[in-house]
């Protein structure tokens, strides 16, 4: 078959969704979702796997276990798209129409934009991490097994990212883990981030000061990753106020969070995407800018939200409704504030559950401040969210909390 009502390109948290919603109302045979993975990751899992909380394993399900049965499943990836005749291409060179189209293709990790960065994370021993890939995710609990002493240090890149926190999330429980092990005072531990600020939201961003003052962390901004020397454990790194400064640091530890980018299929293709690559939609609509049956969803969207999972779930809701009314012929309705959430891991117990919109402003779940570091926050981000996922989200029933946070501030304000 190489026609269908609805084509969703990627098969990962928001296409995965998309396919469950538009199956269920149209019916069999209708939805086609193009992935190519073998296995879908829960991806936010990767920093509990990182500090030895979660196995690989525990973090994927193989893609046919979680794609929508009433879906046809093609498994090859997308290499092109033609949005003025309907269709896209498939890598073995097959053409697929469609009514409308779902754009959720994620991001692009570059981890080859960063001389030596591969070496590094494929030589055993060299003390390079990272958990942003399954392939390397691993390395990042062995690493810490293996640390004497030395400089552990964390990287932000100079580029969008998704999950902003992350790559602080892991140097938290990296502290931790050492001064249970009792090797801290033998550790630095730096986190260099290209950015000019710890978090984009004031309020975390303050709680997150707190933390890392009292945990005796060095922070330093505008600092961008350029180079790494696995063999000499050194890595390099250029000073982004005044480009001829290059710092070269040796470590102990290199967690690195690679740069990254819309997917390359995308970037391809200029009618769909802005200057950087990144689906360009109406940030309240989810629709493409251009074409009235073309949505986006997650991370490969220029919506400025802050790229994850949550917001996914805050934009699922809105992308059902929109589409379904220009399935119907009917003006767009819904609204995506720009919900976003971020849960703030800082060790192996507590968590900042960051949560907020487009306007930069907090907008809680819970009517409690969730700047502060809890347990119970760590427990749902540890034991609650997994299911929330798998059978909420991907089965097209979670559309995120608005609706819990209404009714928990009901009477409050
Ligand atoms: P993805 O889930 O990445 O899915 C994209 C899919 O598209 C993939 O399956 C891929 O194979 C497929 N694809 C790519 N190119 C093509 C192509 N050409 N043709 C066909 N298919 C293609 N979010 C949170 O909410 N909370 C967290 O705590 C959190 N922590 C994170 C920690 C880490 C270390 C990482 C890496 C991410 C974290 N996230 C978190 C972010 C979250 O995982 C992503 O934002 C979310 O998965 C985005 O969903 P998506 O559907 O846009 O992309
Ligand atoms: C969320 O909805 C979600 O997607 C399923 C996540 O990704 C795993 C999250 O990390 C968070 C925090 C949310 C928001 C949910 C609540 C209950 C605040």
């Amino acid at each position: 078959k190489n026609s269908y009502e609805l084509v969703v390109v990627g098969g990962g948290a928001g296409g995965c969704a998309a396919a469950a919603k538009f199956s269920s109302k149209l019916g069999a045979g209708k939805v086609a979702i193009i992935e190519p993975a073998d296995m879908h990751y829960y991806q936010p899992m990767f920093t509990l796997i990182g500090g030895g909380m979660k196995t690989l394993k525990n973090s994927c399900k193989p893609m046919s276990k979680v794609l929508p049965k009433k879906a046809d499943w093609i498994k090859q990836r997308c290499i092109s798209f033609d949005p003025d005749n309907n269709k896209v291409v498939t890598e073995d060179g097959k053409e697929i129409s469609y009514k409308y189209l779902v754009l959720a293709l994620g991001m692009q990790l570059n981890y080859d934009a960063i001389p030596g960065l591969i070496e590094g994370l494929t030589t055993p021993g060299s003390g390079v991490c990272s958990n942003y890939s399954p392939a390397y995710v691993d390395r990042t609990f062995e690493s810490l097994k293996a640390f004497k002493s030395g400089n552990a240090v964390f990287t932000f890149p100079n580029t969008p990212v998704k999950c902003a926190g992350a790559p602080q999330k892991v140097m938290y429980i990296s502290e931790e883990y050492l001064r249970k092990e009792g090797k801290r005072d033998k550790a630095n531990i730096i986190y260099n981030t290209s950015l000019p600020v710890l978090f984009g939201i004031q309020k975390y961003a303050d709680a997150l000061w707190k933390v890392v003052k009292s945990r005796n962390i060095e922070v330093n901004t505008r600092r961008n990753l350029v180079e790494v020397l696995p063999r000499e454990k050194r890595a390099v790194f250029q000073n982004l106020d005044n480009l001829a400064e290059k710092v070269t640091t040796d470590f102990e530890l290199l967690h690195v969070t690679p740069p990254m980018s819309a997917p390359k299929e995308l970037k391809a293709c200029q009618q769909l995407t802005d200057a950087n690559g990144f689906v360009s939609v109406n940030k309240d609509s989810m629709q493409h800018t251009t074409y009235s049956n073309v949505f986006g969803i997650g991370d490969c969207t220029n919506s400025p939200n802050a790229k994850t999972a949550a917001a996914v779930a805050g934009q699922i809701g809105v992308l059902r409704k929109n589409l379904s009314a220009v399935m119907a012929g009917k003006p767009l309705t819904a609204v995506y504030d720009g919900y976003t959430s971020c849960p703030l891991v800082t060790g192996y117990s507590k968590c900042i559950l960051a949560e907020f919109d487009y306007s930069g402003q907090p907008l809680e779940t819970f009517p409690i401040n969730q700047a502060v570091e809890r347990r119970t926050m760590f427990h749902l981000k540890k034991d609650f969210m997994p299911d929330m996922y798998w059978l909420g989200l991907l089965n097209g029933y979670w559309e995120g909390p608005g609706l819990m946070r209404s009714a928990m501030h009901l009477g409050m304000k």
